[in-house]
């Protein structure tokens, strides 16, 4: 077996009691920074006569109240910096597609901890300086391209940044350049996939890093078989860093937290309680290294869970389970509460249908309806209505046994459905309040 190298030993596999300590030291820092340098800090903490020094434990986190997207757009551009921009390298935005982004910025020093922690993740995947690692993530505002960049440059990886689009001349670089490792959204990767196997593409990658967007497994199976690869997966976002808050090992048993970099609790989304971590529920984030822009207790809406158990990989990190979703992706039709993964796991299982589909809910007069656009995975199938009308027919009969919903099933001619922001596949279309 090939010998998977930990990054940082010293980082990644402490004891819990370690983690705790250096966790707790940080946060006091980060929460002194944030009071001392950041208005919306201090007058969140005024109002309710939180200081500094009431922080003494890690539980006493739950003492300060909840930051959300709205806070952070409300500070809109520079508001929420803790440093002058003279100190600050590099800005980044969230990819909100309405109103004004959230802007963050990173200090030499927040680009030295980003880099690093990238660095653990794609070891964590089996990555190597021998590697070629394709970065078909958009690069630009969005964390993702840049973000993976300077953590594989960090460890001596050869990197194509040939960011998303373009599939063709993707294709060329993969084949041509002898790539090896492709780190993207798995909707892209999956798409260049099928674009691959179609031309019977020479290629000798072996490892794929996705994140971005979260993928079931039915998805990792396709991806998998179309490119013969091992995929991992990565979680971050632009509110506390971007990519390298946690990482897939080939355990393939979660993703392991830089915890010596981000602080994670599991709230109920509704009561806003906090949570046992091993219970499934909403991540909130801290940062405890950010100079630039720090972030209290941010409530991220993803859902997921946290797992203490070290893993067989050697490292004690703990790891956060795949994101069930988002807690505002969440729709809930006709009363049923339905998660888009739910419906990719129904529909990535039947065959004849490619990997590509759109929910659109609406809603007429008081009832919810709910239309999935499903691609076909080849045209053969349009020639012959009546294996048509059986295959929707099937869509239909397991949308509704499974999830108790009655669904009109549509179904698309290949490739009609692709539609993406920096690489991210838009699949949701909730238009009942429009
Ligand atoms: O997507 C950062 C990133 C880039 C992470 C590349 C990993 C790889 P944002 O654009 O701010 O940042 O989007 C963050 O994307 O709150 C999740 O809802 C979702 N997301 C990111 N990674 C995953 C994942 C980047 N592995 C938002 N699984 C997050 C599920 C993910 N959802």
């Amino acid at each position: 077996m090939q010998r998977i190298m930990i990054w940082n030993p010293g980082r990644e596999c402490l004891s819990r009691k370690e983690y705790d300590a250096m966790k707790l030291e940080r946060l006091k820092w980060t929460v002194r920074r944030a009071y001392e340098n950041v208005p919306f800090y201090r007058e969140k903490f005024d109002a309710i006569g939180l200081k500094p020094e009431h922080i003494q434990t890690l539980k006493d986190i739950e003492k300060i109240p909840y930051t959300t997207k709205l806070d952070l757009r409300d500070n809109y551009p520079f508001r929420l910096f803790a440093e002058p921009m003279n100190k600050i390298v590099r800005l980044h935005a969230s990819s909100g597609t309405t109103g004004k982004p959230v802007v963050f910025g990173y200090t030499k020093h927040d680009m030295k901890v980003w880099r690093e922690n990238i660095s653990r993740i794609a070891a964590m995947a089996g990555v190597t300086a021998d590697d070629i690692a394709q970065i078909v993530f958009g690069f630009g505002m969005f964390t993702g391209g840049f973000g993976l960049y300077q953590g594989l440059e960090n460890m001596g990886v050869t990197v194509v940044p040939s960011s998303s689009g373009n599939s063709e001349r993707q294709l060329m670089f993969i084949e041509d350049f002898g790539v090896t490792v492709i780190v993207g959204t798995p909707s892209y990767v999956l798409h260049l996939g099928e674009l691959a196997e179609e031309r019977a593409l020479k290629h000798r990658l072996r490892v794929g890093m996705f994140g971005g967007e979260g993928h079931t497994a039915e998805m990792r199976k396709q991806i998998e078989k179309l490119w013969g690869i091992e995929c991992t997966e990565n979680y971050g976002l632009t509110e506390v860093q971007g990519p390298g808050v946690s990482g897939e090992c080939l355990e393939h048993d979660g993703m392991h937290f830089n915890e010596d970099s981000f602080l994670y609790e599991i709230i109920d989304s509704d009561t806003l309680e906090v949570k046992n971590p091993e219970e499934e529920g909403e991540l909130v984030l801290t940062t405890l290294t950010k100079e630039g822009v720090p972030v209290l207790r941010y409530r991220t809406k993803d859902i997921t869970s946290i797992n203490f158990a070290p893993c067989r990989c050697g490292r004690t990190s703990a790891r956060m389970s795949k994101v069930k979703g988002r807690s505002d992706d969440m729709l809930i039709i006709k009363g049923v509460n339905v998660f888009p993964s739910q419906i990719e796991s129904l529909l990535l299982g039947i065959p004849h249908i490619g990997p590509h589909y759109e929910i659109i809910v609406t809603r007429k007069g008081y009832m919810d309806q709910l239309e999935i656009k499903v691609e076909l995975a080849d045209s053969s199938l349009l020639e012959s209505y009546g294996e048509l009308e059986a295959l929707t027919a099937k869509i239909r009969e397991k949308v509704k046994s499974n999830l108790l919903l009655d669904a009109k099933i549509t179904l698309a001619e290949p490739k009609s459905l692709e539609r993406y922001v920096n690489g991210k596949a838009q699949r949701v279309h909730d238009l009942r309040n429009q």
